[in-house]
């Protein structure tokens, strides 16, 4: 028998064919510096590690987004009103969506997006489950291309962006300029947005929150040489690569590397990569802002920052911007 969370809830998937993927891959691999995108962190497995390294002692910044959004989560609910449409980029297991959706009995209806099917599926079932007079509708697509809305059965008053955790991080300026414009024609003339940003602060406790001694961080890291060996017929050795996190000053970011351990030659896809010893490939950007910063940044792509919600450590922002 199927649950009735199964019967309601229908998937939309624009999620993009395979093969551009492997394309985008090659592309970056075939730059100067080499670089791919963090978005191929997140398959089952990757998923699973990254969820383990939410639960490190260094890694600060999930934990205490959680403890801002349980400490103010009804002045947020008051910023997104009555009968708004919440889409979620990026939503993953949804786990802070709940402290959200505690706190709106009248959401017309919860839009979850994600790159990962698998993810998302079992979010938006448990969501619905928990929440059963909820209209969820997951859409599976790459947040960062336009996407279409579906149409929720209720009137909706206006939609709010939901985008917590500082993925907002892994975007270069110029691209998140774009991810929040992006977010501003999805919310509209009226919408609004919840953004979590990781904050600038002491050097160590950054590096560290990207390099934990128990090393799950260089697992999830080394996992996504692991994906391309199997998913694109890649053969990378993965004790020739090793993790490294370096904080980068002047671009206010930390880095995340897979280093080449020597001269070696891979192959991927039927095409072959050389790499030096010791050359990099640039894996993850993670931006740390400030708040004014932030502000300044989505003033131009059209947003009005309206409230912000701090730890008692300033290690962490909650944003509200409306659009305007
Ligand atoms: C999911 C992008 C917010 O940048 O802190 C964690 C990803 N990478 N440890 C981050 C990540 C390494 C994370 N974000």
């Amino acid at each position: 028998m199927r649950s009735p969370s199964e019967v309601r809830l229908q998937l939309r998937d624009h999620h993009p064919a395979p093969e551009p993927f492997v394309a985008e891959v090659l592309k970056g691999l075939r730059d100067t510096p080499k670089h791919i995108s963090p978005m191929y962190f997140y398959d089952a497995l990757g998923s699973e590690l990254f969820d383990r390294i939410c639960e490190l002692k260094e890694y600060y910044p999930t934990r205490t987004e959680l403890r801002i959004l349980e400490q103010h989560g009804n002045d947020i609910a008051r910023c997104i009103g009555d009968d708004a449409l919440l889409v979620e980029f990026g939503s993953g297991s949804s786990m802070k969506t709940r402290l959200l959706l505690d706190r709106l009995p009248s959401l017309a209806a919860y839009v979850p997006v994600d790159i990962s099917r698998s993810h998302l599926l079992n979010a938006a079932h448990s969501i619905s489950e928990s929440y059963p007079h909820l209209e969820v509708m997951p859409v599976c697509a790459d947040f960062t291309r336009p996407f279409m809305l579906p149409t929720p059965t209720r009137t909706v008053s206006r939609v709010v962006v939901f985008f917590p955790g500082s993925t907002i991080g892994n975007f270069d300026p110029p691209a998140a300029l774009n991810l929040l414009r992006v977010m501003r024609r999805v919310a509209g003339p009226t919408g609004g947005l919840v953004v979590g940003t990781d904050l600038v602060k002491d050097v160590n406790v950054l590096t560290r929150a990207y390099d934990d001694a128990e090393g799950v961080t260089a697992a999830f890291n080394l996992n996504v040489l692991r994906r391309f060996n199997s998913e694109m017929g890649a053969n990378f050795d993965l004790d020739q690569f090793r993790h490294r996190a370096v904080w980068n000053e002047a671009a206010s970011r930390i880095e995340m590397h897979l280093v080449s351990q020597r001269q070696q030659t891979v192959v991927l896809a039927g095409e072959t990569l050389e790499f030096e010893a010791d050359e990099a490939i640039v894996t993850e950007h993670c931006h740390k802002y400030t708040v004014a910063g932030f502000a300044r940044q989505a003033a131009r792509a059209g947003w009005k920052a309206h409230a912000h919600w701090l730890d008692d450590r300033a290690y962490f922002s909650v944003n509200y911007l409306d659009a305007g």
